[in-house]
C-alpha cells in the first residue's frame, strides 16, 4: 500500500474530474470455487484499490462528489469469522491508513444509494465485469444486470482511466518489482528447458515464482510450442529438439502492480538458419518500436512502423513479394501477425480495458464510448509521459489462416504462398517487453533486460 495522502490525493482528482453525483466504487467480493467458503484465490478489483488502497474483500467505496465526503462500506469480521481467520483489523482501522474516517456496515449502502437516486442524483459506476458486483449494483441501482452496460458513466470511465493511465513515480517502482519477479519467471524457463520435459513443468515452476515472490501471476502462463496459437494454454506438449518454445508470462508485485514478457527460443538451445532468420526480423520489429516510441504518439503509428519493420523482413526472405508498404497497405501482414503490437500495463495486465475506449482525446471518443458495451478499441490510444504499453511483436505461421487466405484469394501477388509452404510447420515467435512512455522519449522497464538476442539466448538455454 502507498501512504494515506496518495489515495487522499487521488479521490480529490477524481471527485472535481466528475464534478456531481455519487460515485460507487465496488470492491470485490470472494469468488466461490465450490462453495463459499472455498474460494479462488482473492484478486481486487484494480480501480477500486486504486482509490482505496485495501486489498481486502467485499468493501464498498463511495465519493459524494458534491459535498466531498468520502465513506468505505464493509462488515467487521465477528468472532465466528476470526476462529477460521485469525484477528482482523476493524474497518474503521483500514480506513484511516487510507485517510478515511466515515466507515459503515454495508446494509447502510442501500439506503445510502436509493436516497440518491431518489432525489434525481447521478450514480456513477465503472461497467462491471464480475457476477458478484453486477448484482449487487443491480440490487442496489434497480436495473437488470444485462441493463447496467447502458447506464455506466463514461464520466468515471474516462476520468479513472485518465488517471490510471499515467504511472506515478511510486507506481513505476511498483512495476520494476513487477519486472524482477517477471525477469526471474524468464529466465527459470529457459534454464529448465530442454528435450523431454512437459511445458506444463516449466508452466508450473515459473507460476511458483510469481506466487513466492509476488501476489501471483498476473495472467494464466502461456508456455507452448505452439507459439502460432495466440494465447496456447494448452501446456501438455513434451519439448522436442528443433523446435521454439514460446513463454509469455508474468508477474504482479505485492503492490498489485504487472508484468508482462515474452521470449521465444529453441528447446535445443541452438536456432536453426531458419529459425534465426524470423527470429532476427521480430527482433528488429521489437526494438525498433522500442526506439521511436515518444510522448504524444497515437498507438497505431507504432503498430504500423512494427508492421513495416516485419514487412521489411518478409520481403527480404522472399516470404512478400512487391513493396513493404504495398504489403502493410493491403493488410497482408494481418494474416503473419493477426494481434495489435501492444497493450495498456499496470494494476492489470491489460490495463484499463473494462474502463473503454483508450483515448483521451474525449471529443471524438467520448460518444463511441458511450455507445459500445465493450468498447475495447485501440486506435484511439494516445500514448503520453507515464503511458506504459508492451512492444510484442510476431511472426506466426498459422496453417489455417494461411489455408483460408489463400482459397479466398487474398494478398494475391503479395503473398508467396509456395514458399510459405515450407513454414507450415515453423510455429510462431513473438517478443516482448514494457515500455514506459517520459516526457522526452521512451524506457524499456527494469533494470535490465531479460535475454533477448540470439547470442544471449543461445548462451542461457544452450549452456
Ligand atoms: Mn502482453
Amino acid at each position: 500500500m502507498f501512504p494515506a495522502k496518495t489515495y487522499v490525493a487521488r479521490r480529490r482528482e477524481l471527485r472535481t474530474k466528475i464534478g456531481n453525483g455519487i460515485i460507487l466504487l465496488p470492491g470485490n467480493p470472494l469468488s466461490p470455487n465450490n462453495y463459499p467458503n472455498n474460494a479462488y484465490y482473492f484478486r481486487q478489483d484494480s480501480s477500486f484499490r486504486y482509490y482505496f488502497g485495501l486489498n481486502v474483500p467485499s468493501i464498498v467505496g463511495l465519493i459524494d462528489a458534491d459535498s466531498g465526503e468520502e465513506a468505505l462500506y464493509g462488515d467487521d469480521f465477528t468472532v465466528e469469522d476470526i476462529i477460521w481467520t485469525g484477528p482482523q483489523p476493524t474497518l474503521r482501522e483500514m480506513g484511516a491508513e487510507v485517510g478515511i474516517t466515515a466507515t459503515f456496515p454495508l446494509a447502510g449502502l442501500a439506503d445510502r444509494v436509493r436516497k440518491a437516486v431518489a432525489l434525481g442524483r447521478k450514480v456513477h459506476y465503472l461497467p462491471p465485469y464480475r457476477g458478484e458486483t453486477k448484482l449487487l449494483l443491480s440490487d442496489l441501482l434497480g436495473i437488470k444486470p444485462a441493463a447496467l452496460h447502458d447506464y455506466k458513466s463514461v464520466d468515471q470511465m474516462f476520468a479513472v482511466a485518465e488517471m490510471r493511465e499515467k504511472k506515478s513515480a511510486e507506481e513505476i517502482e511498483a512495476l520494476e518489482r513487477a519486472f524482477r519477479i517477471g525477469y526471474d519467471m524468464h529466465t527459470l524457463a529457459m534454464k529448465m528447458c530442454r528435450p523431454g520435459i512437459i511445458e506444463r513443468e516449466i508452466a508450473g515452476a515459473i507460476e511458483g515464482v510469481a506466487k513466492s515472490c509476488g501476489q501471483g501471476v498476473s495472467f494464466p502462463s502461456i508456455v507452448s510450442q505452439h507459439g502460432e496459437t495466440l494465447h496456447n494454454l494448452n501446456a501438455e506438449g513434451v519439448l522436442e529438439e528443433g523446435r521454439l518454445l514460446l513463454c509469455d508470462a508474468g508477474g504482479e508485485s505485492l503492490e498489485g502492480y504487472c508484468s508482462d514478457h515474452t521470449r521465444t527460443y529453441p528447446v535445443s538451445g541452438r536456432f536453426t538458419q531458419k529459425q534465426k532468420e524470423i527470429y532476427e526480423i521480430v527482433l528488429a520489429a521489437h526494438d525498433h518500436v522500442a526506439r521511436i516510441v515518444k510522448p504524444h504518439m497515437m498507438y497505431t503509428e507504432v503498430h504500423n512502423a512494427a508492421y513495416m519493420v516485419l514487412a521489411e523482413g518478409l520481403v527480404a526472405l522472399g516470404l512478400l513479394k512487391g513493396s513493404p508498404a504495398d504489403a502493410v497497405a493491403a493488410g497482408a501482414m494481418t494474416m503473419f501477425m493477426p494481434h495489435g503490437l501492444g497493450h495498456g500495463l499496470g494494476m492489470d495486465v491489460h490495463d484499463c480495458e473494462a474502463m473503454g475506449e483508450r483515448s483521451f482525446d474525449f471529443a471524438t471518443i467520448a460518444e463511441r464510448a458511450a455507445q459500445s458495451g465493450t468498447c475495447i478499441y485501440r486506435a484511439a490510444w494516445r500514448l503520453e509521459p507515464g503511458t506504459v504499453l508492451t512492444d510484442e511483436p510476431g511472426l506466426y505461421f498459422i496453417p489455417a489462416l494461411i489455408d483460408k487466405c489463400r482459397a479466398e484469394g487474398l494478398y494475391t501477388g503479395i503473398v508467396n504462398y509456395d514458399a510459405l509452404d515450407t513454414y507450415r510447420d515453423f510455429g510462431g515467435i513473438r517478443i516482448e517487453d514494457d515500455i514506459l512512455v517520459t516526457e522526452t522519449g521512451s524506457r524499456i522497464l527494469g533494470d535490465r533486460r531479460i535475454p533477448a538476442t540470439v547470442g544471449e539466448l543461445e548462451a542461457v538455454v544452450g549452456r
